[in-house]
């Protein structure tokens, strides 16, 4: 039986998270964008409300939440803004859930736990200077010495660069292996050898963080290895899985918000003696963000179901994401449109909006990414294999267990 409905608890973490958006983030956003100012008390907050850990399993620290859960806490934060779905997507989706699901209890112990409590915050640091959509090519080094590893590298367009206590480090042993020299690491910021430093002049998301993270000489103990040596490359890939989704489900957020403002801009400013919702070429731009709103909910809530099932689901969600995301970026456009010439100021957040949608076009796969995926996906060129470390099923007892 095909159920489209969110459970109450669902229902009610949508009511809290969007309220939370209204009270903490909408008031102040424009001043924050203006001034590129990231408001890390926001996301002590969601710690507070236990929502950084919202589908860790309370046994590590989280609420125990399903993945749609997840969804809905992406979704109202990007109502809010991107910067802070974003600091979400960073510390859940890419971090967090990566550690639950290839970590050893030891390591699930030490930043897991803090992680979910909103104690410590985790980011990814995949990408590199000449390595985005192309991961296999990443540079940085990692030489192994008794029982520590010594990384040496740098990585960009590293989202919370400057706030995370613990990054998911990916470097190679032996870059003639390509891909399968690949292995991941657990890198505090503490470790010496680290620095970052912030990205400026970014077309979007001037209130979020994004930095680079350098890695001199850094000694990361062998303990700290997430996965086998040579297994980096899946767990990035597997670590994707959860950060489109929550990308995908973001951009649902912001899907909202551009049809939102658009509808009450329509219904307000008047032209040719009637409010221009009564038009018919705005009424088109706000019937196709009504549809794109709704096919990305379908798309997204379907790749959730499958994560709760403790099924792949690297295709839906790819799919999910390059929807969404495009959906998200057609909707703030045509809401500037709406707008017309005070769309092109910041007068209205419509701009902002637009701003901020074409990163979600980019980060965790370009759409070009997703395009070739799905196209390989229907040509019978790429087939999802049943993994051996999937994440474990979600049930309402998993607490429990
Ligand atoms: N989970 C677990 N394992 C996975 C996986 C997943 N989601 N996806 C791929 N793998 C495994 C494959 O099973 C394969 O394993 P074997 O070597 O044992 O066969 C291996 O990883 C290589 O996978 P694949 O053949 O799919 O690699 P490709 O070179 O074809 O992948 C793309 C190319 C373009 C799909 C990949 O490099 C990619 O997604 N690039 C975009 C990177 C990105 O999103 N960057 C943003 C960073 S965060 S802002």
């Amino acid at each position: 039986m095909l159920d489209f409905s969110l459970s109450p608890e669902q229902l009610e973490l949508q009511t809290l998270v969007r309220r939370f958006s209204k009270a903490e983030i909408l008031p102040y956003i424009q001043e924050w964008d203006e001034n590129h100012h990231f408001e890390l008390k926001v996301i002590d907050k969601l710690g507070d409300l236990g929502l950084l850990g919202v589908c860790i399993p309370e046994r590590y620290g989280g609420a125990g939440m399903d993945y749609n859960a997840m969804a809905i806490i992406c979704s109202e934060l990007e109502y809010g803004d991107t910067a802070y779905r974003t600091a979400v997507s960073v510390h859940i989706g890419l971090n967090s859930m990566t550690l639950l699901q290839w970590g050893t209890e030891e390591q699930k112990q030490r930043y897991l736990i803090p992680q979910s409590q909103g104690k410590q915050l985790g980011a990814f640091a995949l990408t590199e200077p000449d390595a985005g959509s192309d991961a296999g090519a990443i540079r940085t080094r990692a030489v192994r010495d008794g029982d520590t590893y010594i990384l040496n590298g740098s990585k960009t367009w590293i989202s919370m660069a400057d706030y995370a206590d613990n990054f998911l480090v990916f470097a190679t042993l032996d870059p003639t292996q390509k891909h399968r020299g690949i292995t991941a690491f657990i890198v505090e910021r503490n470790f010496t050898g680290v620095t970052t430093q912030p990205i400026r002049g970014k077309l979007g998301i001037h209130g979020g963080d994004t930095g680079e993270v350098i890695l001199q000489d850094v000694r990361v103990p062998a303990a700290n290895r997430l996965g086998a040596e040579g297994e980096g490359f899946k767990i990035a890939m597997s670590a994707l899985d959860s950060g489109r989704f929550s990308v995908a489900a973001g951009a649902m957020g912001l899907t909202r918000a551009c049809l939102d403002a658009s509808v009450k801009y329509a219904q307000e400013r008047k032209t040719f003696g009637v409010p221009i919702g009564q038009h018919q070429l705005v009424q088109q731009m706000i019937a196709k963000m009504e549809a794109g709103l709704q096919t990305s909910e379908l798309l997204v809530y379907r790749a959730g179901w499958l994560k709760n099932k403790g099924l792949r689901n690297t295709r839906e969600t790819s799919l999910a994401k390059w929807v969404a995301s495009d959906v998200a970026f057609a909707s703030a456009a045509d809401a500037v449109q709406i707008h017309g010439a005070y769309g092109y100021s910041n007068e209205y957040p419509v701009e902002r909006f637009m701003r901020n949608a074409k990163a979600l076009v980019i980060y965790e796969g370009t759409r070009e990414i997703h395009t070739v995926m799905q196209a390989e996906y229907a040509l019978g060129l790429r087939q999802d294999k049943v993994l051996s470390q999937m994440l474990p099923a979600w049930s309402p007892d998993d607490e429990q267990a």
